[in-house]
């Protein structure tokens, strides 16, 4: 038996801020189109797909960014990509900004979801390990204000029975996070797709464009292959408002290579056959956790900052 998903990593260029929200879903149409004239089951789009990514840029009131968040999924600027999706059998996944009313407050969330062949949502993540600060500062060229913009995600690392498998997501900077693909693999997963837009310099540090590519397959591949799992890992490329985005959007075996990647920095898929039993074998050798694991002995794991003696 195989369980073979043909799965596209839909790589989108930049999406500057002055891009009209219909523009940039009927560019993802594109992108869904063609993974569908390919034969895809699914495609994977990044994170915050539908805005520019816009964490980068200070609002004093938070009320006036409430345009970057959709307040409902889907929406009607979004409702034809989740059509085509229907029309074309194919499933896709998306990350955006959510806004979500509860209890009288407002949540703001760095949102990811699942739509299976019918367009309809399958599962739902809210990213955990946001990066950057909370405070604007005034000093510094390159802001990050992700906790500023976002809560820390309050729906854990879900794993969902979806096409074929067993089917998780994370967003961008949990790939550098070994405890995101852990909780995911001790939950069986199988397929792990995930969204970056990550700026090509760091100004923080003495990091080389090509150490930065590295680094952020180094961390996927990894996860890939220490939980036995496919991770789908798509940019959103290019530079968007001024500031360039790498590109390297993969597609990666359980055996930790990758098997295929994009090869540009604008609108492109990059498609592989991911037979999901290809999981099973390291699942129950060489990362069989229930006979191998030592959760004994790892005692100090849920420590936050190094405290461990
Ligand atoms: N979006 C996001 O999480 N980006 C971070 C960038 C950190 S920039 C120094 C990432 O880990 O790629």
């Amino acid at each position: 038996m195989t369980r073979v998903l043909r799965i596209a990593a839909a790589q989108m260029g930049p999406v500057n801020s002055a891009e009209p929200r219909r523009a940039t879903v009927s560019r993802m149409m594109g992108l869904l189109d063609q993974a569908a004239d390919d034969g895809c089951n699914l495609a994977v789009f990044p994170e915050l797909a539908l805005t520019t990514f816009f964490p980068r840029t200070y609002l004093a009131d938070l009320h006036k960014a409430d345009d970057f968040y959709e307040h409902d999924m889907p929406n009607a600027d979004v409702q034809p990509l989740f059509d085509l999706a229907r029309r074309r059998h194919i499933g896709f996944s998306l990350g955006y900004a959510e806004i979500t009313t509860e209890g009288g407050a407002k949540h703001r969330y760095n949102s990811q979801i699942l739509v299976d062949r019918d367009g309809l949502v399958a599962a739902k993540y809210r990213k955990v390990h946001l990066p950057g600060h909370a405070d604007y500062r005034p000093d510094d060229p390159f802001q990050n204000l992700e906790k500023y913009y976002f809560e820390v995600g309050d729906l854990g690392f879900p794993v969902v029975n979806a096409f074929d498998g067993q089917v998780g997501m994370c967003i961008c900077n949990d790939r550098r996070w070994p405890e995101t693909y852990r909780m995911m693999g001790l939950k069986g997963v199988e397929l792990i797709m995930l969204g970056y837009t990550t700026p090509i310099h760091n100004p923080r540090a003495e990091q080389s464009p090509e150490l930065r590519m590295f680094q952020s397959r180094l961390c996927m591949q990894a996860g890939a292959y220490q939980n036995s799992t496919f991770v789908v890992g798509v940019a959103k490329a290019g530079r968007e408002d001024g500031v360039d985005l790498m590109g390297g959007s993969c597609i990666i075996h359980p055996n930790g290579r990758v098997i295929a990647e994009t090869k540009g920095v604008d609108d492109e898929i990059a498609v592989a056959d991911c037979d999901l039993d290809d999981c099973l074998n390291g699942k129950a050798e060489e990362f069989n956790f229930e006979r191998n694991r030592r959760p004994e002995l790892y005692d100090g794991l849920l420590a936050s900052h190094g405290s461990i003696r």
